[in-house]
């Protein structure tokens, strides 16, 4: 079985980062592994939410693996809290990333804005760990501070401005840059994505739900990267992914009850194993 370890907080309320990807890489038949960078109440766009930093556990854990002789096939980043913690999962790249597939998803802002306590400083400083990754996922957002281009909201932008922004993307460094949340049409969305030894583009559009929800990326790299380890294409990865985080939405709408912070990404588990043939 395929070994996937996922370094990002746990939120222990609010279906995003932890409570999202071990779900749904176990239910695509791989193990999920974590190395858990904070512990919160709830995520960070909630009021009043605790933070509890674990960036000391991250060295002992690392130490007591490297003993164990421990391996990854996949290395899967989200949300990190520190400049500290950046440094060390370049780190955790070295000691354990040498035949592992790395994927990052520069979780830091949306819409146009940083999230709490983000700086310039650590766009910076996670642009330069994305130059690590075999695949990153930026937002537009992430993807324009991190180039230093002018954010553009959806319908200000066209197919020459994603591909400028991925080709500087690249330049950091990542052998794929992949742009989240990319519109050209009001009843469209989905990624766009440049492989850089290639120069080839490529993108995959599904329907467009015009609501916001909260934790989709989480949801989307989740089922991106269990989809890699299903020995998908990247191209057919991220269209699986991009269906699923469809599909919950959808399960979310037929729900009343459906809460405000996060999709009902459980209910569309079975389309999802459905849909990578398992
Ligand atoms: O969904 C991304 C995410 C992950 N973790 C924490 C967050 C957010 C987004 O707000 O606050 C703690």
């Amino acid at each position: 079985m395929k070994r996937i370890v996922s370094i990002q907080d746990i939120s222990s309320v609010g279906k995003c980062s932890l409570t999202v990807a071990l779900p749904i890489i176990s239910a695509m038949g791989v193990e999920a592994a974590v190395l858990p960078t904070a512990v919160l109440s709830t995520h960070t766009a909630i009021p009043g939410f605790t933070f509890h930093d674990l960036t000391g556990e991250i060295r002992p854990i690392c130490a007591h693996w490297k003993k164990m002789g421990y391996t990854f096939d996949s290395i899967y980043t989200g949300y990190l809290g520190s400049f500290e913690q950046l440094d060390l999962v370049s780190e955790f790249f070295d000691d354990f990333g040498k035949d592992s597939l790395i994927f990052i998803d520069p979780v830091m802002g949306d819409y146009g804005r940083l999230y709490s306590g983000f700086t310039l400083d650590f766009v910076r400083e996670m642009a330069r760990l994305c130059a690590r990754a075999d695949v990153i996922v930026p937002n537009m957002t992430e993807a324009t501070f991190m180039t230093g281009l002018e954010y553009r909201e959806d319908g200000q932008y066209d197919l020459v401005f994603v591909q400028d922004l991925l080709r500087r993307l690249c330049d950091f460094g990542p052998k794929n840059a992949v742009l989240t949340g990319a519109s050209f049409n009001p009843k469209l969305v989905g990624i766009v994505g440049l492989n850089a030894e290639s120069g080839e583009f490529f993108s995959y559009m599904t329907e467009r739900i015009p609501n916001s929800f909260h934790g989709t990326g989480d949801i989307f790299s989740s089922a991106a990267v269990g989809a890699l380890m299903n020995d998908f294409s990247l191209s057919d990865s991220l269209a699986i992914a991009a269906d699923y985080t469809l599909e919950c939405i959808r399960e979310s709408l037929k729900d009343p009850e459906a809460r405000d912070y996060g999709v009902n990404f459980e209910s569309a588990i079975p389309y999802l194993v459905r849909r990578i043939g398992k």
